[in-house]
């Protein structure tokens, strides 16, 4: 089954690769060489697609920036400082969304795993898998639950972060997937028994309407007839409370946002100057979204042979870099039910200034 994929044990190169890395969520033990035998009956990693987040950046940034609107995928916000400042923002004290479904896991984990009993779960864009710790953590946990299957584009973060799961959950096995939760569903594992899938982190609300639909459709096809999804997402509230959360005053975002042209500089030899371009960021109450823009006070020209792209950016145009949709709780209902899935319960937090929710949903 494993035959055309890669099949990466952990090794002491590429897993001290990743010190230092800000995400790293357990101290990293010294003998690394001896860590990776102790953990290789209960450890295995499918490298469906070894060419990271960059691997279609070539083809994604040619036609966003020739498209009308201009615009680039959020996804290219994410490499190592990306990541970095990704982690500041979730820090900040205008940035609630993170602090908001932390708390809900907080409250919800340990009855949510007792009620399910999952024999594993499957974490979709897994990333360090902070967040899924907590229910881990849960006291039923080790009575049912056997695998944890991160999927992510970042083979660095799996392998550290399963390491880390290893040596704390000694119950549990973790099969790791690289590759995109957009494109490599079908690459998940057969189950081992009864499922809960997790999406968390509010990132689905990067895809717009069709392509979320699309996602939903192809997570349902992860579920049996018992099995669950937990979805992360931001809720819609008072503007001024979501503005500020992608408009902080320590400029971070802003940063963020910017980092994609560095990003892109490095990968395809494109001459950005991140400096030119302002930030944006408001609430688009039509589509009901945070938009992110990256705005040229100066007409820019930008060029990157590698990819035979010239484009010049006016000060009339922005560079769309991202979408955050908001949701109410009776949109997400709508929007699972396109999937055939059924909203079974969706927790939030009853914080005006931090409404979140997580949608816990079955197979219509
Ligand atoms: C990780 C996609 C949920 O949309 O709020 C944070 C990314 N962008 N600040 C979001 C983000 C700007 C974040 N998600």
């Amino acid at each position: 089954m494993n035959g055309a994929r890669g099949r990466a044990l952990l090794t002491p190169r590429s897993a001290a690769g990743t010190l230092g890395a800000p995400w790293l969520p357990f101290p990293l033990m010294t003998d690394l060489a001896h860590a990776s035998t102790e953990y290789a009956a209960r450890l295995s990693i499918d490298v469906v697609d070894a060419g990271g987040v960059a691997g279609r950046m070539a083809e994604d940034v040619l036609a966003g920036l020739t498209a009308v609107p201009k615009q680039l995928p959020p996804k290219y916000f994410y490499d190592d400082a990306g990541s970095r400042l990704f982690e500041q923002i979730t820090r900040l004290p205008e940035y609630y969304p993170s602090r908001a479904e932390r708390e809900l896991l907080e409250e919800t984990a340990d009855e949510l795993m007792a009620e399910l009993r999952p024999a594993e779960i499957v974490e979709l864009g897994a990333g360090s898998s902070a967040k899924t710790r907590r229910l881990l953590s849960a006291p039923t946990a080790p009575e049912h639950l056997r695998r944890f299957v991160p999927l992510d584009v970042s083979r660095e973060i799996v392998e550290s972060s399963a390491l880390g799961l290893l040596a704390d959950f000694p119950y549990l096995s973790v099969h790791g997937v690289i590759g995109d939760f957009e494109r490599h569903l079908h690459h998940v594992p057969q189950a081992i028994g009864r499922r809960l899938v997790l999406f968390l982190g509010g990132t689905i609300g990067n895809l717009h309407p069709p392509e979320r639909t699309a996602f939903l459709a192809s997570v349902r096809g992860l579920l049996g007839p018992g099995d669950r999804v937990l979805i992360g997402l931001d809720l819609v509230k008072d503007v001024a409370t979501m503005e500020a959360a992608y408009n902080d005053s320590a400029g971070v975002t802003a940063e963020f946002n910017r980092n994609m042209l560095r990003f892109i500089n490095r990968e395809l030899g494109a001459n950005f100057e991140p400096e030119a371009f302002a930030h944006r960021a408001f609430f688009n109450a039509e589509h009901s979204r945070i938009e992110m823009h990256l705005a040229p006070s100066v007409p820019q020209e930008v060029s990157a042979p590698d990819i035979s792209l010239s484009v010049t950016i006016s000060p009339s145009e922005t560079i769309w870099t991202e979408s955050s949709y908001k949701f109410t709780p009776e949109s997400v209902a709508g929007m699972l039910a396109d999937a055939g899935l059924r909203l079974e319960r969706c927790y939030a937090n009853d914080r005006p200034d931090r409404r979140f929710a997580l949608a816990l949903a079955a197979p219509a």
